[in-house]
């Protein structure tokens, strides 16, 4: 007969927990691989937030109007806000934050492979806008009742900010798409270049995704890979008709028998070179996340110095009273 370990006791209560739906706090008693699975998926998210800057950090001195501009200036700062957010939900699981600049800096950490795709056009802040902020609502929207409770509460408000940030992508296409025939060839342009890498952001097909299963039952994931992959072709499609763009798909119909658009077969050896460091910007975007650390040390030191002095002057105000006490 097999030994019942306190282990399994452990394990078991802790799933019995997750299938009665309790949320699970970082003072709870936790399997080693529910954390490490935790830091890896919300450090991972963490970094893409911040990467995530980049490709439209790039269009902001360059947006056509002040409205644009002070629209994805802001979209820009939420995203810096979700980074933060998601690196404090991470600290809670024993990991500093140090650890994870160093894993990013570095190259070991993986973020989206979405953000190594440049912005070649203002179209593009509309593409990323309706497209890949549109995956990330329905990637996320799931996210709010997985089972680790810093990380369903960070997603509550970072999927508020990303609906605003989908409204404003997408009106920048339907206003290019009313515009001249230029414009509505460049909005044409970024949906052909940024479609199939948005497929591709919700992950490899279940039959290949290594952490799915044991996610699901974990209700760290609430939907698989390509369930929300499916789910956002069928709520996209009609949007690119409204836009009166055409979806660079051949194969893309509705299937009256599944109730769901059926799609073309994804570039998944494009997916892994990108996410294996070889897309067409990830050393552009490293060597921008390191520049930024690196000029960004003063600021660093200074905070910290000032820390200490003001800890000093603490120290020293209350000594006398310890004293007399
Ligand atoms: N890019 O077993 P799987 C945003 C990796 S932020 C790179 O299915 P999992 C936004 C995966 O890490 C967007 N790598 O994994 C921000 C794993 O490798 P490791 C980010 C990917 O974790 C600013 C391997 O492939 N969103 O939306 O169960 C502006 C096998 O995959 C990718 C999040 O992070 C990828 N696309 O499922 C606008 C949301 N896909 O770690 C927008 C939270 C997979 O074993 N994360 N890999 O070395 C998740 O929901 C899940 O982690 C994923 C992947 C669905 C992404």
């Amino acid at each position: 007969m097999k030994n019942t370990t306190t282990t399994d006791l452990l394990e078991k209560q802790f799933q019995d927990r997750i299938d009665r739906g309790e949320s699970i706090e970082p003072k709870d008693w936790m399997p080693e691989k529910y954390r490490k699975t935790h830091i890896r998926q919300i450090s991972q998210h963490a970094h893409s937030e911040i990467v995530g800057m980049l490709p439209e950090g790039n269009w902001i001195t360059r947006a056509p109007t002040l409205r644009r501009k002070t629209a994805l200036l802001a979209k820009v700062q939420d995203e810096a806000g979700h980074g933060l957010y998601l690196y404090s939900a991470t600290e809670t699981l024993g990991v500093s934050r140090d650890e994870l600049f160093e894993q990013l800096h570095s190259g070991k950490a993986k973020y989206s492979s979405i953000f190594n795709y440049p912005t070649l056009s203002w179209a593009d802040m509309g593409a990323i806008g309706w497209l890949v902020d549109g995956a990330a609502i329905i990637n996320q929207v799931p996210l709010t009742r997985t089972s680790y409770g810093p990380y369903a509460r960070a997603m509550v408000r970072v999927c508020k900010e990303e609906s605003f940030h989908q409204r404003q992508g997408y009106e920048i296409m339907l206003t290019l798409c009313n515009g001249t025939e230029v414009q509505k060839q460049m909005a044409q342009n970024a949906l052909d270049r940024w479609w199939w890498p948005s497929l591709a952001m919700f992950g490899p097909p279940d039959a290949e995704s290594t952490h799915t299963e044991q996610s699901m039952k974990w209700k760290i994931k609430r939907k698989t890979n390509d369930e929300l992959r499916q789910q956002f072709v069928d709520i996209t499609k009609p949007q690119a008709d409204i836009l009166g763009l055409t979806i660079p798909d051949p194969d893309l119909k509705w299937n009256e028998e599944r109730g769901h658009y059926d799609f073309g077969e994804i570039d998944w050896e494009e997916f892994w070179q990108v996410v294996k460091g070889h897309g067409p910007c990830n050393k552009q975007r490293l060597a921008a996340r390191n520049k930024a650390w690196d000029e960004g040390a003063w600021v660093r030191d200074a905070a910290l110095a000032y820390a200490e002095k003001q800890e000093a002057k603490r120290a020293e105000e209350t000594a006398p009273l310890q004293k007399a006490g």
